[in-house]
């Protein structure tokens, strides 16, 4: 738990979040501006602010974000329309909250390239 940390204080149960799948390495949010019928936010429990900052002992963690990820879509259905696996790292990618999380979306078709 990382001291102002919004995703910490959520993990911990300190603000409300809506919870669809928690793990032992990750849980799963509701994200609060959804940007498809499906988006789910997947948050390692342990405090990562961005991509650069993945140690190769992160390698397994990652891997199972993806496993994760999978199994979602397969859960709601929404696996063989498409899905997005996406991680903004930085602001000028769109990253707002410095804890390393991955957006799930489907649901919808989908441009590309993205914005
Ligand atoms: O993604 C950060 C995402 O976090 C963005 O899609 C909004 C979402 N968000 C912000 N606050 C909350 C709370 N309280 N619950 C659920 N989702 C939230 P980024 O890639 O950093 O821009």
């Amino acid at each position: 738990m990382t001291d102002n940390c919004l995703f910490c204080k959520i993990i911990a149960g300190e603000i409300p979040g809506t919870f669809i799948y928690e793990d032992e390495k990750v849980v799963v949010l509701q994200d609060i501006a959804p940007q498809a019928p499906h988006h789910y936010l997947i948050i390692p429990r342990k405090h990562i602010p961005t991509t650069l900052d993945l140690a190769v002992e992160d390698n397994a963690l990652v891997g199972h974000v993806y496993q994760v990820a999978s199994r979602l879509a397969e859960r709601h259905g929404f696996e063989k329309d498409g899905f997005r696996v996406v991680n903004n790292c930085n602001e000028g990618a769109g990253q707002t909250v410095w804890h390393l999380h991955f957006h799930l979306l489907g649901g919808r078709t989908m441009n590309w390239p993205p914005g």
